[in-house]
């Protein structure tokens, strides 16, 4: 049976090709969800996608996660550098995590330079625009075929 994944995207990404193309790209949430959905198919990946504004509504995904997926890959939007709940959600899930930004947010204000997810992650992209989030799916697809 195919591994199951689910991406989740945090807060704004919603706006994703419609708002500063310049940090962003031009690409939308739903383009990136057809990309990582054609890739998933390619990798025998079972692919499911999710975009909350809402901090529980991410960790409700994350427990849902629990007990059907071999992998998360999660940008967590500004939640990345302020939620110790989603990073506690994190760590009950045994699975691979990849963490996922689009910009380089080492070049970005200091207060983008720390990640309480990066503590659960198994890998950290960012910098790749929207091409990162299909480069954490060839990374899970490594990981969970061992
Ligand atoms: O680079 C990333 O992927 C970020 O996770 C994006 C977050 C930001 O707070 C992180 O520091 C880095 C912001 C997401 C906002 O997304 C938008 C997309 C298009 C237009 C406006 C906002």
């Amino acid at each position: 049976m195919a591994a199951r994944i689910q991406i989740i995207n945090g807060p704004n990404l919603n706006l994703l090709g419609k708002r500063q193309p310049d940090i962003y790209g031009h690409e939308t949430l739903d383009d990136v969800a057809a990309d990582c959905t054609a890739l998933a198919a390619d990798l025998g990946l079972d692919l499911q996608f999710y975009q909350s504004n809402h901090e529980g509504g991410i960790i409700d995904c994350i427990h849902a996660a629990r007990d059907t997926c071999a992998g998360i890959v999660i940008n967590p939007g500004a939640y990345t550098h302020t939620s110790v709940a989603i990073l506690d959600a994190l760590n009950t899930f045994e699975g691979f995590v990849i963490e996922c930004h689009i910009s380089n947010v080492h070049k970005r204000e200091r207060f983008r330079h720390h990640s309480y997810v990066s503590l659960r992650a198994d890998g950290v992209i960012a910098g790749f625009g929207t091409e990162g989030y299909q480069l954490a799916l060839r990374r899970l697809a490594t990981l969970v075929t061992g």
